[in-house]
Protein backbone atom coordinates (compact mmCIF):
# COMPACT_ATOMS: atom_id res chain seq x y z
CA UNK A 1 0.00 0.00 0.00
CA UNK A 2 0.76 3.69 -0.92
CA UNK A 3 2.61 5.97 2.01
CA UNK A 4 1.01 9.29 2.90
CA UNK A 5 2.85 12.34 3.20
CA UNK A 6 0.79 15.22 4.71
CA UNK A 7 2.39 18.16 4.23
CA UNK A 8 0.43 21.87 5.78
CA UNK A 9 1.93 25.12 6.72
CA UNK A 10 2.52 24.37 10.26
CA UNK A 11 3.01 20.83 12.18
CA UNK A 12 2.45 19.84 15.44
CA UNK A 13 4.11 16.96 16.75
CA UNK A 14 1.66 14.60 18.39
CA UNK A 15 3.11 14.42 22.07
CA UNK A 16 3.55 18.01 21.95
CA UNK A 17 0.08 19.31 22.80
CA UNK A 18 -1.55 19.25 26.24
CA UNK A 19 -4.36 16.59 26.67
CA UNK A 20 -7.49 17.94 25.36
CA UNK A 21 -6.20 20.79 23.77
CA UNK A 22 -5.07 18.77 20.23
CA UNK A 23 -7.66 20.28 17.72
CA UNK A 24 -10.22 17.54 15.82
CA UNK A 25 -8.03 17.92 12.29
CA UNK A 26 -4.65 17.32 13.78
CA UNK A 27 -5.95 14.17 15.59
CA UNK A 28 -7.76 12.92 12.40
CA UNK A 29 -4.85 13.80 10.02
CA UNK A 30 -2.65 12.13 12.63
CA UNK A 31 -5.17 8.87 12.41
CA UNK A 32 -4.19 8.93 8.60
CA UNK A 33 -0.79 8.68 9.12
CA UNK A 34 -1.10 5.74 11.59
CA UNK A 35 -3.10 3.58 8.71
CA UNK A 36 -0.47 4.57 5.97
CA UNK A 37 2.51 4.71 8.27
CA UNK A 38 3.60 7.90 6.24
CA UNK A 39 4.95 11.16 7.65
CA UNK A 40 3.44 14.77 8.24
CA UNK A 41 5.64 17.63 6.75
CA UNK A 42 6.16 21.31 7.38
CA UNK A 43 6.72 24.25 9.74
CA UNK A 44 7.75 23.99 13.09
CA UNK A 45 7.04 27.48 14.02
CA UNK A 46 10.71 27.98 14.89
CA UNK A 47 12.45 30.82 13.57
CA UNK A 48 15.96 30.12 12.88
CA UNK A 49 18.54 32.70 11.62
CA UNK A 50 19.87 31.06 8.53
CA UNK A 51 17.84 28.33 7.09
CA UNK A 52 19.82 25.15 6.08
CA UNK A 53 16.85 22.73 5.09
CA UNK A 54 17.73 20.83 8.59
CA UNK A 55 14.98 18.31 9.34
CA UNK A 56 13.68 17.90 12.71
CA UNK A 57 12.41 14.14 12.74
CA UNK A 58 9.83 13.13 15.67
CA UNK A 59 7.96 10.27 16.09
CA UNK A 60 4.94 10.36 18.74
CA UNK A 61 2.20 7.69 18.88
CA UNK A 62 2.95 6.04 15.84
CA UNK A 63 2.98 9.54 13.76
CA UNK A 64 6.09 10.91 12.34
CA UNK A 65 6.63 14.72 11.70
CA UNK A 66 9.26 16.39 10.08
CA UNK A 67 9.83 19.55 10.56
CA UNK A 68 11.74 22.79 9.47
CA UNK A 69 12.51 25.79 11.00
CA UNK A 70 11.87 29.42 9.42
CA UNK A 71 13.77 32.64 8.75
CA UNK A 72 12.18 36.02 10.29
CA UNK A 73 12.16 37.44 6.70
CA UNK A 74 10.31 34.16 5.45
CA UNK A 75 7.80 33.92 8.01
CA UNK A 76 7.23 38.26 7.84
CA UNK A 77 6.95 37.71 3.84
CA UNK A 78 5.32 34.43 3.33
CA UNK A 79 2.80 33.73 6.82
CA UNK A 80 2.51 37.03 7.79
CA UNK A 81 2.10 38.24 4.43
CA UNK A 82 1.10 36.80 1.85
CA UNK A 83 -0.74 34.07 4.12
CA UNK A 84 -2.39 36.28 6.25
CA UNK A 85 -2.34 39.47 4.65
CA UNK A 86 -2.53 39.00 0.91
CA UNK A 87 -4.70 35.50 0.64
CA UNK A 88 -6.83 35.19 3.69
CA UNK A 89 -8.69 38.41 3.36
CA UNK A 90 -9.07 38.27 -0.28
CA UNK A 91 -10.36 34.58 0.12
CA UNK A 92 -13.04 35.83 2.97
CA UNK A 93 -14.51 38.57 0.09
CA UNK A 94 -12.41 41.27 2.09
CA UNK A 95 -10.43 43.17 -0.84
CA UNK A 96 -10.64 46.37 1.23
CA UNK A 97 -7.84 44.25 3.45
CA UNK A 98 -5.92 42.37 0.99
CA UNK A 99 -2.98 43.46 1.02
CA UNK A 100 -0.97 43.19 -2.20
CA UNK A 101 2.87 43.73 -2.24
CA UNK A 102 5.53 42.31 -4.05
CA UNK A 103 7.62 41.40 -1.15
CA UNK A 104 4.83 38.83 0.06
CA UNK A 105 4.72 37.27 -3.19
CA UNK A 106 8.39 36.59 -3.39
CA UNK A 107 8.61 35.37 -0.19
CA UNK A 108 5.57 33.05 -0.64
CA UNK A 109 7.06 32.04 -3.57
CA UNK A 110 10.50 31.55 -1.87
CA UNK A 111 9.08 29.16 1.22
CA UNK A 112 7.20 27.24 -1.10
CA UNK A 113 10.28 26.32 -2.83
CA UNK A 114 12.00 25.65 0.20
CA UNK A 115 9.02 23.22 1.04
CA UNK A 116 9.39 21.62 -2.11
CA UNK A 117 13.38 21.30 -2.23
CA UNK A 118 13.34 19.99 1.23
CA UNK A 119 10.13 17.21 1.34
CA UNK A 120 11.29 16.05 -2.04
CA UNK A 121 13.77 13.41 -1.17
CA UNK A 122 12.15 11.90 1.49
CA UNK A 123 9.44 11.38 -1.03
CA UNK A 124 9.39 7.63 -2.82
CA UNK A 125 7.89 7.01 -5.94
CA UNK A 126 4.77 5.30 -4.67
CA UNK A 127 3.99 7.37 -1.97
CA UNK A 128 0.79 9.55 -2.07
CA UNK A 129 1.34 13.44 -1.11
CA UNK A 130 -1.83 15.45 0.62
CA UNK A 131 -0.78 19.40 1.12
CA UNK A 132 -3.28 21.17 3.02
CA UNK A 133 -4.39 24.51 2.38
CA UNK A 134 -3.82 28.40 0.82
CA UNK A 135 -0.38 28.50 2.60
CA UNK A 136 1.23 25.95 0.02
CA UNK A 137 -0.62 26.81 -3.45
CA UNK A 138 2.65 26.54 -5.60
CA UNK A 139 4.18 23.70 -3.90
CA UNK A 140 1.88 20.70 -5.95
CA UNK A 141 3.98 22.56 -8.93
CA UNK A 142 7.42 23.29 -7.22
CA UNK A 143 7.39 19.25 -6.84
CA UNK A 144 6.75 18.65 -10.17
CA UNK A 145 9.63 21.06 -11.26
CA UNK A 146 11.63 18.83 -9.30
CA UNK A 147 10.34 15.49 -11.23
CA UNK A 148 7.92 14.05 -8.71
CA UNK A 149 5.53 11.96 -10.08
CA UNK A 150 3.06 10.98 -7.53
CA UNK A 151 -0.41 11.54 -7.09
CA UNK A 152 -0.71 14.94 -5.24
CA UNK A 153 -3.98 16.82 -3.76
CA UNK A 154 -4.34 19.75 -2.32
CA UNK A 155 -7.71 20.44 0.39
CA UNK A 156 -8.57 23.97 1.03
CA UNK A 157 -9.52 24.71 4.20
CA UNK A 158 -10.99 28.15 3.41
CA UNK A 159 -13.96 29.49 1.00
CA UNK A 160 -12.95 30.12 -2.86
CA UNK A 161 -13.71 33.61 -4.02
CA UNK A 162 -16.13 34.71 -6.60
CA UNK A 163 -13.82 35.34 -10.24
CA UNK A 164 -14.27 39.39 -10.58
CA UNK A 165 -12.79 39.53 -6.35
CA UNK A 166 -10.17 36.61 -7.27
CA UNK A 167 -9.36 38.83 -10.37
CA UNK A 168 -8.07 41.74 -8.43
CA UNK A 169 -5.18 39.83 -7.26
CA UNK A 170 -2.01 40.83 -9.12
CA UNK A 171 -1.10 37.26 -11.02
CA UNK A 172 -3.68 35.46 -9.85
CA UNK A 173 -3.75 33.70 -13.06
CA UNK A 174 -0.02 32.70 -12.74
CA UNK A 175 -0.88 31.14 -9.40
CA UNK A 176 -4.04 29.32 -10.19
CA UNK A 177 -2.37 28.18 -13.05
CA UNK A 178 -0.26 26.19 -10.46
CA UNK A 179 -3.07 24.42 -9.05
CA UNK A 180 -3.26 21.76 -12.48
CA UNK A 181 -0.07 20.47 -10.97
CA UNK A 182 -2.71 18.63 -8.20
CA UNK A 183 -4.80 15.59 -9.51
CA UNK A 184 -7.45 16.36 -6.85
CA UNK A 185 -8.32 19.74 -5.33
CA UNK A 186 -10.86 19.43 -2.57
CA UNK A 187 -13.28 22.22 -1.23
CA UNK A 188 -15.44 22.24 1.52
CA UNK A 189 -18.66 23.09 -0.56
CA UNK A 190 -20.15 22.90 -4.38
CA UNK A 191 -20.51 26.75 -3.56
CA UNK A 192 -16.60 27.13 -3.50
CA UNK A 193 -15.86 24.33 -6.09
CA UNK A 194 -17.97 25.61 -8.60
CA UNK A 195 -16.19 29.23 -8.03
CA UNK A 196 -13.09 27.45 -8.56
CA UNK A 197 -14.42 25.91 -11.60
CA UNK A 198 -15.71 29.30 -13.09
CA UNK A 199 -12.47 30.69 -12.62
CA UNK A 200 -9.85 28.34 -14.51
CA UNK A 201 -12.74 28.03 -17.54
CA UNK A 202 -13.46 31.61 -18.04
CA UNK A 203 -9.88 33.22 -16.84
CA UNK A 204 -7.70 30.85 -18.05
CA UNK A 205 -10.01 28.71 -20.79
CA UNK A 206 -9.42 25.35 -19.19
CA UNK A 207 -12.23 22.98 -19.74
CA UNK A 208 -14.56 21.44 -17.97
CA UNK A 209 -15.16 17.55 -19.07
CA UNK A 210 -18.23 15.68 -18.90
CA UNK A 211 -17.05 13.64 -16.24
CA UNK A 212 -16.27 16.82 -14.36
CA UNK A 213 -12.88 16.80 -14.32
CA UNK A 214 -10.86 20.04 -15.50
CA UNK A 215 -8.00 20.17 -18.18
CA UNK A 216 -6.01 22.71 -18.78
CA UNK A 217 -2.91 22.47 -21.12
CA UNK A 218 -2.28 18.81 -20.70
CA UNK A 219 -2.91 18.16 -17.01
CA UNK A 220 -6.47 17.14 -15.92
CA UNK A 221 -7.35 17.68 -12.17
CA UNK A 222 -10.16 16.46 -10.12
CA UNK A 223 -12.42 19.10 -8.13
CA UNK A 224 -14.44 17.67 -5.23
CA UNK A 225 -16.43 18.56 -2.65
CA UNK A 226 -15.50 17.07 0.44
CA UNK A 227 -16.60 19.21 3.72
CA UNK A 228 -15.15 18.58 6.65
CA UNK A 229 -16.07 17.10 9.71
CA UNK A 230 -15.13 16.71 13.83
CA UNK A 231 -14.15 13.94 15.67
CA UNK A 232 -17.94 13.51 16.50
CA UNK A 233 -17.55 10.21 18.88
CA UNK A 234 -14.11 11.31 20.08
CA UNK A 235 -15.87 15.04 20.99
CA UNK A 236 -19.51 13.05 22.58
CA UNK A 237 -16.77 11.44 24.71
CA UNK A 238 -14.84 14.12 25.59
CA UNK A 239 -18.30 16.35 26.45
CA UNK A 240 -19.00 13.48 29.11
CA UNK A 241 -15.82 13.83 30.82
CA UNK A 242 -15.04 14.67 34.47
CA UNK A 243 -13.36 18.04 32.94
CA UNK A 244 -16.48 18.83 31.10
CA UNK A 245 -18.98 17.66 33.56
CA UNK A 246 -17.09 20.25 35.87
CA UNK A 247 -16.86 23.11 33.47
CA UNK A 248 -20.71 22.57 32.19
CA UNK A 249 -21.61 22.32 36.38
CA UNK A 250 -19.40 25.20 37.10
CA UNK A 251 -20.98 27.68 34.22
CA UNK A 252 -24.56 26.49 35.32
CA UNK A 253 -24.00 28.07 38.71
CA UNK A 254 -22.41 31.19 37.08
CA UNK A 255 -25.64 31.32 35.14
CA UNK A 256 -27.34 31.82 38.21
CA UNK A 257 -31.37 30.47 36.22
CA UNK A 258 -29.87 33.00 33.23
CA UNK A 259 -30.08 30.97 29.72
CA UNK A 260 -26.33 31.61 28.20
CA UNK A 261 -26.19 31.83 24.58
CA UNK A 262 -22.40 31.28 23.49
CA UNK A 263 -19.76 31.90 20.81
CA UNK A 264 -16.31 30.55 20.82
CA UNK A 265 -14.05 31.77 18.14
CA UNK A 266 -10.50 32.87 16.86
CA UNK A 267 -10.58 36.70 17.09
CA UNK A 268 -10.78 37.27 13.45
CA UNK A 269 -12.67 39.39 11.24
CA UNK A 270 -14.27 36.91 9.20
CA UNK A 271 -16.36 35.54 12.21
CA UNK A 272 -18.28 38.37 12.12
CA UNK A 273 -17.93 39.04 16.13
CA UNK A 274 -18.74 42.83 15.62
CA UNK A 275 -22.04 42.15 13.88
CA UNK A 276 -22.66 39.63 16.70
CA UNK A 277 -22.83 42.09 19.14
CA UNK A 278 -24.54 44.67 17.16
CA UNK A 279 -27.25 41.58 16.65
CA UNK A 280 -27.38 40.35 20.60
CA UNK A 281 -27.61 44.64 21.28
CA UNK A 282 -30.52 45.17 18.85
CA UNK A 283 -31.77 42.21 20.78
CA UNK A 284 -31.67 43.61 24.10
CA UNK A 285 -32.94 46.82 23.11
CA UNK A 286 -36.00 44.95 21.02
CA UNK A 287 -36.79 42.63 24.09
CA UNK A 288 -36.29 44.83 27.48
CA UNK A 289 -38.39 42.19 29.10
CA UNK A 290 -35.89 39.32 28.51
CA UNK A 291 -32.63 41.61 29.52
CA UNK A 292 -32.02 39.87 32.80
CA UNK A 293 -32.67 36.82 31.43
CA UNK A 294 -30.00 36.07 28.82
CA UNK A 295 -26.27 37.16 28.28
CA UNK A 296 -23.75 36.32 25.75
CA UNK A 297 -20.71 34.54 26.55
CA UNK A 298 -18.20 35.65 23.78
CA UNK A 299 -15.00 33.72 24.16
CA UNK A 300 -12.28 34.70 21.69
CA UNK A 301 -8.81 34.28 22.23
CA UNK A 302 -6.63 36.31 19.97
CA UNK A 303 -4.83 35.10 16.72
CA UNK A 304 -2.27 36.34 14.02
CA UNK A 305 -1.49 39.17 16.63
CA UNK A 306 1.62 39.89 14.60
CA UNK A 307 -0.97 41.48 11.99
CA UNK A 308 -2.52 45.05 12.40
CA UNK A 309 -5.82 44.35 11.50
CA UNK A 310 -5.90 42.10 14.25
CA UNK A 311 -4.51 44.10 16.79
CA UNK A 312 -7.22 46.35 15.39
CA UNK A 313 -10.35 44.19 15.62
CA UNK A 314 -8.82 43.50 19.09
CA UNK A 315 -9.45 47.30 20.09
CA UNK A 316 -12.98 47.90 18.11
CA UNK A 317 -14.13 44.97 19.95
CA UNK A 318 -13.09 45.52 23.80
CA UNK A 319 -14.74 49.09 22.93
CA UNK A 320 -18.02 47.74 21.56
CA UNK A 321 -18.32 45.34 24.74
CA UNK A 322 -17.64 48.05 26.83
CA UNK A 323 -20.03 50.21 25.48
CA UNK A 324 -22.82 47.45 25.05
CA UNK A 325 -21.80 46.82 29.12
CA UNK A 326 -22.12 50.30 29.97
CA UNK A 327 -25.09 50.75 28.54
CA UNK A 328 -27.17 48.06 29.28
CA UNK A 329 -25.51 46.47 32.82
CA UNK A 330 -27.49 46.35 36.05
CA UNK A 331 -25.62 46.00 39.30
CA UNK A 332 -26.64 41.89 39.20
CA UNK A 333 -26.37 41.62 35.31
CA UNK A 334 -23.85 42.26 32.46
CA UNK A 335 -25.32 41.15 28.88
CA UNK A 336 -21.68 40.47 27.60
CA UNK A 337 -18.78 38.38 29.27
CA UNK A 338 -16.55 39.24 26.95
CA UNK A 339 -12.67 36.24 27.17
CA UNK A 340 -9.84 36.63 25.29
CA UNK A 341 -8.31 33.34 26.23
CA UNK A 342 -8.46 29.80 24.64
CA UNK A 343 -9.51 26.88 26.63
CA UNK A 344 -9.08 23.16 26.68
CA UNK A 345 -11.19 21.30 24.60
CA UNK A 346 -13.13 19.59 27.27
CA UNK A 347 -13.76 22.36 29.49
CA UNK A 348 -15.22 24.06 25.98
CA UNK A 349 -17.24 21.27 25.61
CA UNK A 350 -18.57 21.35 29.26
CA UNK A 351 -19.39 25.00 28.45
CA UNK A 352 -20.96 24.69 24.85
CA UNK A 353 -23.75 21.97 26.97
CA UNK A 354 -24.66 24.60 29.34
CA UNK A 355 -25.45 27.23 26.40
CA UNK A 356 -29.04 27.30 25.15
CA UNK A 357 -27.94 28.87 21.96
CA UNK A 358 -24.78 28.35 20.10
CA UNK A 359 -24.44 31.73 18.33
CA UNK A 360 -21.91 31.16 15.30
CA UNK A 361 -22.45 33.49 12.95
CA UNK A 362 -19.21 34.23 10.25
CA UNK A 363 -19.68 36.79 7.83
CA UNK A 364 -17.55 34.16 5.67
CA UNK A 365 -16.27 30.81 6.52
CA UNK A 366 -14.75 28.12 4.66
CA UNK A 367 -16.55 25.54 7.32
CA UNK A 368 -16.97 26.61 11.09
CA UNK A 369 -15.86 23.34 13.36
CA UNK A 370 -17.62 25.45 16.20
CA UNK A 371 -20.73 24.74 14.98
CA UNK A 372 -20.07 21.36 14.67
CA UNK A 373 -18.58 20.87 18.39
CA UNK A 374 -21.96 22.67 19.77
CA UNK A 375 -24.06 20.20 18.19
CA UNK A 376 -22.46 16.99 19.54
CA UNK A 377 -21.72 18.16 22.92
CA UNK A 378 -25.60 18.96 23.54
CA UNK A 379 -27.64 17.08 25.61
CA UNK A 380 -29.83 14.92 23.88
CA UNK A 381 -32.48 15.14 25.97
CA UNK A 382 -32.44 18.96 26.43
CA UNK A 383 -30.24 20.05 23.87
CA UNK A 384 -29.79 23.88 22.92
CA UNK A 385 -30.17 25.47 19.06
CA UNK A 386 -28.00 26.34 16.87
CA UNK A 387 -28.03 29.74 15.30
CA UNK A 388 -26.13 29.68 12.35
CA UNK A 389 -24.84 31.91 9.36
CA UNK A 390 -25.49 31.27 6.20
CA UNK A 391 -22.05 32.29 4.78
CA UNK A 392 -20.60 29.31 6.94
CA UNK A 393 -19.44 26.01 4.73
CA UNK A 394 -21.42 24.53 7.55
CA UNK A 395 -25.18 25.94 6.71
CA UNK A 396 -25.34 23.41 3.90
CA UNK A 397 -24.90 20.32 5.96
CA UNK A 398 -26.25 21.56 8.75
CA UNK A 399 -29.91 22.25 8.14
CA UNK A 400 -31.95 22.10 11.55
CA UNK A 401 -30.01 24.70 12.52
CA UNK A 402 -31.69 28.75 12.82
CA UNK A 403 -29.96 29.94 9.88
CA UNK A 404 -29.55 34.01 9.09
CA UNK A 405 -27.89 36.51 7.64
CA UNK A 406 -25.12 37.69 10.05
CA UNK A 407 -25.29 41.14 8.58
CA UNK A 408 -29.00 41.87 9.70
CA UNK A 409 -29.05 43.01 13.58
CA UNK A 410 -32.93 42.27 12.96
CA UNK A 411 -32.81 38.46 11.71
CA UNK A 412 -30.20 38.32 14.74
CA UNK A 413 -32.43 39.56 17.27
CA UNK A 414 -35.16 37.14 15.95
CA UNK A 415 -33.63 34.55 16.05
CA UNK A 416 -32.57 34.84 19.40
CA UNK A 417 -36.11 35.44 20.60
CA UNK A 418 -36.68 32.32 18.54
CA UNK A 419 -34.22 30.06 20.10
CA UNK A 420 -35.28 31.09 23.32
CA UNK A 421 -38.89 30.09 23.32
CA UNK A 422 -38.25 27.40 21.42
CA UNK A 423 -40.39 24.38 23.22
CA UNK A 424 -38.06 21.59 24.38
CA UNK A 425 -39.88 18.97 20.91
CA UNK A 426 -38.59 20.97 18.52
CA UNK A 427 -35.39 21.47 20.39
CA UNK A 428 -35.17 18.07 19.96
CA UNK A 429 -36.05 17.25 16.58
CA UNK A 430 -33.54 20.01 14.81
CA UNK A 431 -30.63 18.87 16.91
CA UNK A 432 -31.31 15.06 15.84
CA UNK A 433 -31.66 16.56 12.26
CA UNK A 434 -27.97 17.99 13.29
CA UNK A 435 -26.39 15.74 15.13
CA UNK A 436 -27.49 12.68 12.59
CA UNK A 437 -25.22 15.10 9.83
CA UNK A 438 -22.51 15.62 12.53
CA UNK A 439 -22.35 12.23 12.89
CA UNK A 440 -22.68 10.85 9.40
CA UNK A 441 -19.94 13.02 7.81
CA UNK A 442 -17.41 13.08 10.27
CA UNK A 443 -13.56 13.85 10.16
CA UNK A 444 -13.30 10.24 9.15
CA UNK A 445 -16.25 10.14 6.88
CA UNK A 446 -13.83 13.76 5.37
CA UNK A 447 -10.46 12.25 5.57
CA UNK A 448 -11.23 8.67 3.85
CA UNK A 449 -13.52 10.63 1.14
CA UNK A 450 -10.44 12.79 -0.10
CA UNK A 451 -7.79 9.80 0.20
CA UNK A 452 -9.81 7.37 -1.50
CA UNK A 453 -10.20 10.25 -3.98
CA UNK A 454 -6.66 10.52 -4.37
CA UNK A 455 -5.68 7.26 -4.46
CA UNK A 456 -8.44 6.70 -7.39
CA UNK A 457 -6.23 8.62 -9.71
P1 LIG B 1 -10.53 28.20 11.76
O1 LIG B 1 -10.76 29.51 11.12
O2 LIG B 1 -9.52 28.17 12.81
O3 LIG B 1 -10.18 27.07 10.68
P2 LIG B 1 -12.95 26.71 12.91
O4 LIG B 1 -13.43 25.76 11.88
O5 LIG B 1 -14.05 27.41 13.58
O6 LIG B 1 -12.00 27.86 12.37
O7 LIG B 1 -12.12 25.88 13.96
C1 LIG B 1 -11.64 26.47 15.12
C2 LIG B 1 -11.18 25.40 16.10
O8 LIG B 1 -10.50 26.10 17.14
C3 LIG B 1 -12.32 24.64 16.72
O9 LIG B 1 -11.97 23.31 16.88
C4 LIG B 1 -12.50 25.34 18.07
O10 LIG B 1 -12.93 24.49 19.12
C5 LIG B 1 -11.12 25.85 18.37
N1 LIG B 1 -11.24 27.09 19.16
C6 LIG B 1 -11.82 28.25 18.79
N2 LIG B 1 -11.80 29.12 19.83
C7 LIG B 1 -11.23 28.49 20.86
C8 LIG B 1 -10.94 28.83 22.22
N3 LIG B 1 -11.26 30.01 22.75
N4 LIG B 1 -10.31 27.93 22.97
C9 LIG B 1 -10.00 26.73 22.46
N5 LIG B 1 -10.27 26.33 21.22
C10 LIG B 1 -10.87 27.20 20.43
C11 LIG B 1 -10.06 26.95 9.25
C12 LIG B 1 -11.15 27.59 8.41
C13 LIG B 1 -12.51 27.04 8.81
C14 LIG B 1 -12.52 25.53 8.69
C15 LIG B 1 -11.33 24.93 9.40
C16 LIG B 1 -11.21 23.43 9.12
O11 LIG B 1 -11.12 28.99 8.55
O12 LIG B 1 -13.54 27.60 8.01
O13 LIG B 1 -13.70 25.02 9.29
O14 LIG B 1 -10.12 25.53 8.99
O15 LIG B 1 -11.19 23.18 7.75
Amino acid sequence: MSRLIIVSNRVQAPGSAPAGSQGGLAVALAAALREYSGFWFGWSGERTDQFTGHINFQRDSGVTTATIDLEDQDIEEYYNGYANRTLWPLFHDRIDLAEYERGFAGGYQRVNERFAETVRPLIEPDDAIWVQDYHLFPLGSELRKRGCKNRIGLFLHIPWPARRLLSSLPKAEDLVRTLFAYDVIGFHTDEWRESFSEYVVQQLGAVLEADGNISLAGRTIKAITCPIGIDTPEFVAMSRSITARLSHRQMRDSCNGRDMIVGVDRLDYSKGLEERFLGYERFLVEHPEERKEVFLLQIAPPSRESVETYQQIRTDLEGLSGRINGAYADVDWVPIRYVNQGYPRDVLAGIYRAARIGLVTPLRDGMNLVAKEYVAAQDPEDPGVLILSRFAGAAVQLKGAVLINPYSAEEMSDAILLALRMDKAERISRWRRLMDSVEAEDVVWWRQRFVDALMAT
